[in-house]
């Protein structure tokens, strides 16, 4: 049997008469007794059914008033233009055919007329699903992955899939999740850190989409326990060169999504629109502490920059930046220390929200060994890893996007559960 054969998207370039089936969701209803009128939907778009006495099928009329709001239904009909109609055209019913029946009430609405909770709307994802805007948000997010696909292909990277499984932490010791690996203990990656720096030695230059885990047990608007990380590795780069491939890549992203700017019209944030041509400012840690100290934020120097501290400088609201060269004791073993203490880092930040970090790696053996000895981690745990530094390791720099927090940013939304279809965090793991 066939259910569809169009998409109702497609149904305005029919011409006048030509017979469809097109299935989906019922939206609304109205009787007005000679006439019938519903709205289906499917995931393109929605159009109007319409039932009239002279027209269409006795049975058809009388299976209608059985129908409720979101059953799931085939409709055979044929197409009609018509000046009335919002979108220029109805159907016209010849057959329908109920497919599956919605329970009433649903757990929440869902034409977006009354506003459920975040928690209702997360308790039935699927079902919120339903609300155009929802179903916006993750056909974007959808879109912007492509996007970045198709940006570091073009780019000669390679696509790499690395373990979630691990022995070892790869961004230190804490925020790790432990399981029982038959009779080992293994832990879920935080991140493919060392898989992606060791991959640089065959591939060069690789990237990985795919999610990671963080055992923090914040509760914020802005940190998963499950998210979705974008990670590079580029072979013969340093930091500056893996920014410029960022800020490239942003770019990108905000020249294509302007010109889709009318399909995803009310979830696109003009701030993130403008960096189509909007170069992205740089400033050093210590200017950014300079920065906060004069607006009269408490920090001193050697210390992590917080959101709030950043809030003080009124200049970087709703804009790009990156922070680099920060000091030693704020970034990870791996990243490379410069003779003044500094390191080869970067953070990308817009507002106070970050979203990406990134750096020149530690590519001396030796060097790396006493990075980690200095940070009291336990070398041994990372002799798998620095085994392969023996052995022709390139130079080499990368970076990773949290994913889920750069939607946040192209669409505008300030909690990090409206970019993720399914958030884990300390008090969520269902659905
Ligand atoms: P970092 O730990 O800074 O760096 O993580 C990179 C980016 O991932 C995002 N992120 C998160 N998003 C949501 N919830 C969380 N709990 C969470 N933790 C991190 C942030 C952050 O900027 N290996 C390095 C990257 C590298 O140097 O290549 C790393 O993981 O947007």
């Amino acid at each position: 049997m066939k259910y569809k054969d169009f998409y109702i998207n497609q149904l305005s370039d029919l011409t006048d008469d030509t017979e469809v089936i097109v299935a989906g969701w019922v939206e609304d209803l109205r009787d007005l007794g000679k006439i019938k009128f519903l709205k289906i939907k499917d995931y393109t778009d929605s159009t109007q059914v319409i039932w009239k006495v002279e027209e269409s099928p006795v049975e058809v009329g009388k299976l209608i008033e059985t129908i409720n709001q979101n059953d799931v239904i085939k409709v055979k009909g044929t197409v009609r233009k018509s000046r009335v109609a919002k979108k220029g055209f109805e159907l016209v019913a010849k057959e329908i055919e109920v497919l599956s029946k919605s329970k009433h009430p649903l757990p929440l609405e869902i034409r977006g007329k009354i506003g459920a909770s975040l928690d209702v709307r997360l308790d039935n994802r699927p079902i919120d699903l339903m609300r155009p805007r929802t179903a916006k948000i993750f056909k974007l997010f959808s879109e912007v992955l492509k996007i970045s696909r198709n940006f570091f292909y073009k780019n000669g990277f390679v696509e790499v899939v690395t373990p979630r499984i691990i022995s070892t932490a790869t961004e230190g010791g804490a925020n790790l999740f432990e399981l029982s690996y038959f009779d080992k203990k293994a832990f879920l990656a935080q991140s493919p850190q060392l898989y992606k720096e060791q991959l640089t030695m065959g591939l060069e230059k690789v990237f990985e989409i795919g999610t990671f885990f963080r055992a923090e047990p914040f509760d914020t608007t802005r940190h998963l326990n499950e998210f979705v990380s974008l990670d590079i590795e580029v072979a013969f780069a340093d930091y500056r060169d893996v920014m410029e491939i960022l800020a490239n890549l942003i770019k990108t992203i905000s020249e294509e999504l302007n010109e889709r700017s009318k399909e995803y019209d009310e979830v696109l944030n003009e701030k993130f629109l403008e960096y189509k041509d909007k170069e992205i400012e740089s400033y050093s840690y210590e200017e950014i502490v300079d920065m906060v100290i004069k607006k009269g934020g408490k920090i001193s120097y050697g210390e992590d920059i917080s959101s709030e501290d950043i809030k003080l400088i009124r200049d970087l609201k709703d804009k790009f930046f990156f922070v680099t060269d920060w000091p030693e004791n704020t970034k990870p073993f791996y990243i490379k220390v410069k003779d003044d203490g500094t390191t080869e880092s970067f953070d990308l930040m817009f507002g106070e929200l970050e979203i990406c970090s990134g750096g020149t790696r530690e590519e001396n053996r030796e060097k790396l060994e006493s990075r980690i000895t200095r940070m009291r981690l336990n070398l041994n745990s990372f002799s798998e890893h620095l085994k392969f530094f023996s052995y022709g390791m390139p130079p080499h720099a990368g970076w990773a996007i949290g994913f889920n927090r750069l939607m946040m940013i192209i669409t505008g939304e300030s909690n990090i559960r409206e970019t993720t279809l399914y958030p884990r965090d300390k008090n969520r793991i269902t659905p």
